[in-house]
């Protein structure tokens, strides 16, 4: 069984060197990318998360953890994408707009891309009109809106609003999630799907679309 502490504590430090290289050897010794997301970053950018709320970090703190976590993503992704030899869907993912937060969504999407799903992801502070776009550009399924802010949460509204006005709301399913929702916010907008981390996404998203 592999110690994943060790790998939790150099991203909580923002150790990006022994991050990556207890990344080279959990992966020599077998460990699956997916179980270094969710045993190892998503427990410790939580931890993050609640030190900076906390005051025991700043900004300066924050920014260098989630530099940790990019670069143990560069490692992961490729691996990520390989596994999915076939697809188990199309996504397209971001940050509504107003919103500039990208840790969890990109741990979201990492997941997602995990469990055998194409991601497209468009970043943050994304309008409406590129979710459309991309989504019928992509043939998308599913559409993920993530939001961190109480100010951005009718973002999401907007958005689903505008996907029923686009004509694209019939065949996209959308799900939601970030630390201020909750199941009760998403069924009041109108969404299909709260996700509460990015471990339970891929079984949500598979769930939507009947796989
Ligand atoms: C990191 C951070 C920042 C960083 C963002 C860096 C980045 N690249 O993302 C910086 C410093 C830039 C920042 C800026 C601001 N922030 Co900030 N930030 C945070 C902090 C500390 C952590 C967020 C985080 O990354 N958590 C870790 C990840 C792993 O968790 P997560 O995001 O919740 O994601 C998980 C789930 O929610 C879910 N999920 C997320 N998205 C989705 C999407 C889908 C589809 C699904 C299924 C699931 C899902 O899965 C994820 C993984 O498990 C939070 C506090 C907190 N504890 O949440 C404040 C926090 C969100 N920020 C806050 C504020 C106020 C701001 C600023 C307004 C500060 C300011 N005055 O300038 C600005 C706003 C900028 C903007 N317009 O967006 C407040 C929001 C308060 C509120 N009620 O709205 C918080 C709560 C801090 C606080 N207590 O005051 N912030």
């Amino acid at each position: 069984m592999y110690d994943f502490a060790k790998f939790r504590e150099a991203v909580l430090t923002g150790d990006a060197a022994a991050a990556v290289s207890l990344t080279r050897q959990a992966l020599d010794g077998g460990v699956e990318p997916v179980d270094l997301i969710s045993q190892g970053i998503s427990p410790a950018m939580n931890e993050v998360g609640r030190l900076f709320e906390e005051g025991e970090y700043f900004v300066p703190e924050l920014l260098i953890s989630a530099r940790a976590t990019k670069a143990v993503f560069e490692i992961l992704r490729p691996l990520l994408a390989k596994k999915g030899v076939q697809s188990a869907g199309r996504i397209v993912l971001g940050t509504v707009q107003g919103d500039l937060h990208d840790i969890g969504k990109n741990l979201v999407a990492a997941m997602l891309e995990g469990g055998g799903f194409e991601v497209t992801d468009l970043g943050i502070n994304v309008a409406p009109e590129r979710f459309i776009a991309a989504a019928r550009d992509t043939q998308a399924q599913i559409i993920g809106l993530s939001a961190l802010l109480t100010t951005t949460m009718p973002a999401m509204k907007t958005a689903i609003d505008a996907f029923r006005e686009a004509g694209i709301r019939g065949r996209v399913k959308v799900m939601i999630g970030g630390a201020p929702i909750t199941r009760s916010y998403a069924e009041s907008i109108g969404a299909d799907g709260y996700g509460e981390n990015a471990a339970v996404s891929v079984d949500l998203a598979r769930q939507l679309i009947g796989a």
